[in-house]
């Protein structure tokens, strides 16, 4: 990865961040996004690579597009993209949801996902090469109770995903997708608000993937050989057999 120039969204937290590190312990350069700055600059200090900073709010087109534009010159040749920032907002039946919850959903996950793709792919085009890879969710592939939304979101990406990959061909631009099942990251505390302790019982009965897990899922990803593309890996914990049914509920 030496000489590489690594975009990651949501590296402030969770597998963004873990994602980050990996990276970086391989030489790649980073080009690290989040709305947190402070959580950024940590980060940026603590990765022991050549980085710069990226703060946007992945829902803010023009945001997005300008300062994706503005990178330095030795930033702007984007080897590979790791679409990663979102969250899910709420656990609740459609007739009992908050809309504002909803909109965070569409607006981040999907839309702002699509919007970081935009401005990146002149880039790639540029260097007629590059790998975009989506964090999706098992959200994405299969729907479970309350989370109609949350899985609408991700149920995009994955079609997303494979619109860019037919889209990108031409220009030798691989896609892939990655979709984790439970990961012990910020996830739920976002998800529940706050509720450190709903947050945690996510979590607590069984082992989670860690988001170092998932951040090694990436690089093996990231790390085929040109030809071979991993267009889509589902990643779960052995504790978990889809998103109803894990060690606890067996
Ligand atoms: P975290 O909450 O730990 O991290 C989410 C990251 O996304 C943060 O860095 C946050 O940064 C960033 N982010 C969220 N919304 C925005 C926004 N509007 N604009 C810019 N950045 C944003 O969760 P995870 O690491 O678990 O989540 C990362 C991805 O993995 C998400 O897409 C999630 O849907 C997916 N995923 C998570 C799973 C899990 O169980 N944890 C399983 C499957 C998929 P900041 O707040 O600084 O902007
Ligand atoms: C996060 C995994 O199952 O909580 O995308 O939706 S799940």
């Amino acid at each position: 990865m030496k000489n590489k120039t690594i975009l990651i969204t949501g590296a402030t937290s969770g597998i963004g961040y873990a994602t980050a590190l990996a990276f970086s312990k391989l030489g790649a350069n980073l080009i690290l996004c989040g709305r947190r700055e402070e959580k950024l600059i940590q980060l940026s200090k603590k990765v022991k690579v050549p980085n710069t900073t990226l703060k946007f709010d992945v829902r803010d087109n023009l945001k997005v597009k300008t300062s994706i534009n503005s990178l330095p010159l030795k930033f702007k040749k984007i080897d590979i993209l790791i679409n990663n920032a979102g969250n899910a907002h709420g656990l609740d039946s459609i007739d009992e949801a908050n809309i504002d919850d909803w909109d965070a959903m569409i607006d981040s996950n999907v839309k702002g996902l699509m919007y970081v793709t935009k401005a990146v792919i002149p880039f790639m085009l540029k260097n007629k090469s590059g790998h975009i890879i989506n964090v999706g969710s098992i959200a994405g592939k299969e729907v479970y109770p309350k989370g109609s939304v949350y899985c609408s979101s991700k149920f995009a990406v994955d079609a997303f995903t494979q619109g860019l990959r037919i889209d990108l061909l031409k220009y030798g631009i691989k896609v892939s997708a990655i979709n984790p099942g439970l990961v012990e990251t910020e996830f739920s505390l976002v998800r529940f608000k706050g509720d450190n302790d709903r947050a945690k019982k996510v979590y607590s009965g069984l082992k989670p993937l860690s988001a170092e897990d998932v951040a090694k899922s990436i690089i093996y990803i990231a790390n085929t050989p040109s030809h071979v593309t991993i267009a889509d890996m589902v990643l779960l914990s052995s504790h978990q057999a889809n998103t109803y049914i894990n060690i606890k509920n067996k």
